[in-house]
């Protein structure tokens, strides 16, 4: 593996990816493919714009896509639209990039003869209860619940069709909720501690019960790149790092942190359809690749997190008032 194909590089996960293998090897030949869309910027490519090779596009661009594999070696997809909330107001355009982007991207592979790793999440497994005491595995049933996880369903279930129907070399891994430097201030962690810097309370959906197993997006790449390297062609591996918390502890820490009162935030309305609980079950990839996360304190990634929040206020701040726009038009 030397020229990798990084599809939604533009992206938090997909950025922090292209910083890890970099890290690891100089020498890696980084292609990034992005269309910029509302969460894609290319200032979080910041410094490894120099690094890399950047290419403005759509991954359901066939004949762009149909290029771009022939080119490198492996591909590493993470493109996708990626908030649940924006897949209840407007299901499209996650048919298009997840579905319509994975196909196109298969289509490549298998024509080019590439290594493929497939990045999913832990939501196509739907939820479990709070008392339940399994986790999700990799046998688990699909039983998706929004737009955006029945997507990404749609997407994993192509790449295993296309490896036992055509032989394409692909894995897949389903990993659970990240948080880190460079995730788009929509997202509840980011949310939070954006509002908070801004003198905006924190918003908690309903209850504030439900539960999310949390991951610094630096695991969930070193699992990836060990994947990349050791992976079984077929398999899927799920990525988790034993984060469970619920929403109004997690809102709760962030306070206590940033040195609030615990109880400076309000309720606002329920997501529809709200999922109750993910946890993963990351012991075959613990067992199989001999993988460990490096923050096992979840506080110590949220202080670093927060941090980096603090410091790069001129990343966030050009989407934090149409972002809040959007929900306080929703009443979230
Ligand atoms: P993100 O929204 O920050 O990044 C996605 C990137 O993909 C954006 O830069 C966007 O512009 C790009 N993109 C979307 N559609 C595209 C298209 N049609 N053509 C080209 N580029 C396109 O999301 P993220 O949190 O970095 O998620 C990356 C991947 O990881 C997704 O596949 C997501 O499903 C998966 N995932 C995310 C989490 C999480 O907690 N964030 C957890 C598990 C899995
Ligand atoms: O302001 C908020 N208040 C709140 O209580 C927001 C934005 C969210 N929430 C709740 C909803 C969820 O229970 O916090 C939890 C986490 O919400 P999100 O950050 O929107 O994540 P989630 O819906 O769990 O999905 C995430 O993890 C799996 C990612 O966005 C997906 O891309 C990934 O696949």
């Amino acid at each position: 593996m030397k020229n990798i194909l990084v599809t939604g590089g533009a992206g938090f996960i997909g950025s922090n990816f292209a910083r890890t293998m970099l890290d690891k090897n100089p020498r890696y030949k980084i292609t990034i493919i992005d269309h910029l869309g509302y969460a894609g910027d290319e200032s979080t490519l910041g410094r490894l714009k120099r690094k890399i090779n950047f290419v403005k596009g759509d991954i359901a661009d066939l004949e762009l896509i149909d290029i771009l594999v022939g080119q490198n070696d492996t591909v590493v997809h993470f493109a996708a639209e990626s908030h649940n909330d924006n897949s209840l107001k407007d299901p499209w355009p996650f048919v298009q990039s997840n579905i319509i982007g994975t196909y196109s991207i298969l289509e490549a592979v298998r024509k080019h003869n590439k290594r493929l790793h497939h990045i999913s999440t832990d939501e196509v497994f739907g939820d479990l209860e709070l008392n339940d005491p399994r986790r999700f595995n990799e046998a688990t049933p699909y039983n998706p619940s929004s737009p955006y996880s029945a997507t990404k369903a749609g997407s994993d279930h192509l790449v295993r069709a296309w490896v036992r129907s055509f032989g394409v070399k692909a894995t897949i891994s389903n990993c659970s909720n990240n948080y880190g430097p460079y995730q788009h201030v929509e997202k509840f962690i980011p949310r939070q501690i954006t509002n908070i810097i801004s003198g905006i309370k924190p918003k908690l959906y309903g209850t504030g019960e439900q539960v999310r197993d949390w991951i610094h997006v630096d695991d969930h790449n070193s699992a990836v790149a060990l994947i990349l390297e050791k992976g079984k062609i077929g398999e899927t591996y799920l990525i988790g790092a034993d984060g469970e918390r619920n929403n109004k502890d997690v809102i709760e820490l962030i306070l206590s942190i940033m040195g609030k009162n615990k109880n400076e935030y309000e309720h606002v309305k329920d997501r529809a359809g709200h999922d109750m609980r993910y946890a993963i079950n990351s012991s075959k990839l613990q067992k199989e690749l001999d993988w460990q996360p490096k923050f096992n304190n979840f506080e110590d990634g949220l202080k670093q997190t927060i941090e980096w929040y603090s410091n790069n206020q001129d990343w966030w701040q050009p989407q934090k008032a149409e972002t809040e726009k959007k929900y306080k038009k929703a009443g979230q």
